[in-house]
């Protein structure tokens, strides 16, 4: 029979990749590592349409296509056979559908700041700690609850979450898979289905499809796709976590459960994984968050501002006429001395894009601190070099994220009980060599970084699994994660 081989659509805030996953061979009674082949990849990223913040979901669809005619067209080659795609995405943002299903506008993106006036609203018709009782979500000012409250008018609209979107334009059938259900604060975390009481609480209208979970199938190709891809109707758009931290967590590539994780890109997510949820009081009140995750597992963790800060100086920097590669301020910023200034880089006010540098030496001036002026004097005579004010921006970044990381695990073991002995890093941000030596600096634990793409790795392994390719729990998943970790020791350790 021809090889098995599954797609993998992974988009995160500010990218996406279109992957070719398949099973490598096993050897002595072990089965085999996914082997992965990135087949096409895509910017991503907000765009303001009169003064409100979206995403461009029709130019996403097409990047959807064109990468699954790569895939298709590299599949072919090799004389393997599609049996599946799984789509993950970031979380708690949605497309609207009208009565023919066609798509209301573009979606908002999660930060903009439309909801800040409802807020309050929601929490007069339902307290703050009812809605932890059932959802068990920290407080972000951009959960759906929030998003769907201030839609002016949803009479006769029906939502899709964006992974959920992009799979009904491939199959046509509608659907919420349960670990994006899960960021919605709709969603009761123990009963695993949408909320009555919140969607009555705050006067909405059930707009969410039925639920799906990961492994499960939405159907297969819509024949006007198949034609246009290539690829062949029979194959299945599977769900897996469509949550991309879902996915990202669900291939960490750890050997048992005592570990910790943060997973880097555009936001770091940074905590735990339970078997049970921690809806307590004294848990809300930290704003731990308790996302549904691949098998029912629980993501007990927290937001950090993640490398979203760094994306919005080096656009500020380039808007400015002063781009420089990533590795050149990196470098600058582990040239400087420990101990520099932090911010509380989990702060709202970083969440909104523009001015990111200014934002920075601001926080850090209010807390009686400094950074390198602007138009400092230049680290080096060339021109091209990163400036001071560079370095130290970044530097100052890197140093908030460690120690906004530790402060969270910290928390988290706390609240928790769990007292993890190792912490994987993955994502794109595993590759950022001085923010994880920081990192296990700040937390005192062993780092283990990588994979890159772990986020895909956790999308073709529900896929695998969905196939009969794999079997077993999480564990057995994560033995087939295709990782080479790179090892980082705390400081004085
Ligand atoms: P998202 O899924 O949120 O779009 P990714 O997981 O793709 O994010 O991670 C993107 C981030 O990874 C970038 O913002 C950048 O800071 C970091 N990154 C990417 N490549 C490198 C690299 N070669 N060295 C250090 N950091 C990197
Ligand atoms: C990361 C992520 C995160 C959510 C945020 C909206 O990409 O999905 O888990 O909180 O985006």
């Amino acid at each position: 029979a021809p090889g098995a081989a599954m797609i993998a659509v992974d988009i995160g805030a500010s990218s996406g990749r279109v992957i070719v996953g398949r099973l490598g061979p096993g050897g002595a009674g072990r089965p085999g590592r996914l082997e992965m082949e990135i087949v096409h990849r895509f910017p991503n990223g907000v765009t303001e349409i009169d003064g409100t913040l979206h995403w461009d979901a029709r130019s996403l669809q097409r990047e959807v296509t064109d990468g699954l005619k790569a895939a298709a067209a590299v599949v072919r080659e090799s004389g393997e056979r599609v049996v599946s795609i799984g789509i993950d995405t970031w979380a708690v943002d949605y497309g609207l559908l009208d009565a023919d299903g066609e798509l209301v506008g573009p979606p908002h993106a999660y930060r903009d700041g439309r909801t800040e006036p409802v807020i309050d609203r929601v929490h007069a018709a339902i307290a703050p700690e009812r809605l932890y009782a059932i959802g068990g979500l920290q407080f972000l000012p951009f959960n759906t609850v929030y998003q769907l409250a201030a839609e002016p008018d949803l009479a006769g609209l029906r939502a899709l979450m964006i992974p959920d979107l992009l799979a009904y334009w491939l199959t046509g059938a509608e659907r919420t898979e349960e670990t994006n259900a899960s960021t919605t604060a709709l969603f009761d975390a123990r009963e695993v289905a949408w909320s009555a009481e919140v969607f009555e609480a705050i006067g909405v209208p059930q707009v969410f499809a039925d639920l799906i979970a990961p492994g499960e199938a939405y159907g297969t190709l819509l024949p006007e796709v198949a034609a246009e891809t290539g690829l062949d109707p029979d194959v299945r758009v599977v769900a897996v976590g469509s949550h991309d931290t879902a996915s990202a967590v669900a291939a960490v590539p750890a050997e048992d459960r005592e570990f910790a994780y943060v997973s880097s890109g555009t936001w770091s997510l940074v905590g735990l994984e339970l078997d049970e949820p921690v809806l307590t009081e004294a848990s809300r009140r930290a704003n731990f968050t308790n996302e549904r995750g691949v098998d029912g597992t629980i993501r007990y963790l927290q937001n950090v501002g993640g490398l979203w800060l760094l994306q919005e100086c080096t656009r500020t920097w380039a808007e400015e006429g002063r781009e420089r590669p990533l590795a050149d301020l990196l470098a600058a910023a582990a040239a400087l001395p420990a101990g520099g200034p932090v911010v509380d880089a989990n702060s709202p006010e970083f969440i909104a894009p523009g001015g990111m540098p200014a934002r920075l030496r601001a926080a850090v001036e209010s807390d009686g601190g400094t950074l390198a002026a602007a138009g400092a004097a230049a680290a080096s005579a060339d021109a091209g070099a990163v400036d001071a004010e560079q370095a130290a921006t970044v530097r100052c970044i890197m140093d908030s994220l460690a120690a906004g990381y530790a402060a969270s695990l910290r928390q988290a073991s706390e609240l928790s009980g769990k007292r993890p002995e190792v912490l994987h890093i993955v994502g794109g941000g595993s590759q950022n060599a001085l923010l994880c030596q920081l990192t296990a600096d700040a937390t005192g634990l062993p780092v283990l970084a990588g994979p890159v793409e772990a986020t895909a790795q956790g999308n073709l392994l529900v896929q695998a699994r969905a196939a009969g390719l794999l079997t077993g729990g999480l564990a057995e998943l994560r033995a087939a994660v295709a990782a080479d970790p790179v090892r980082y020791e705390p400081a004085g350790s």
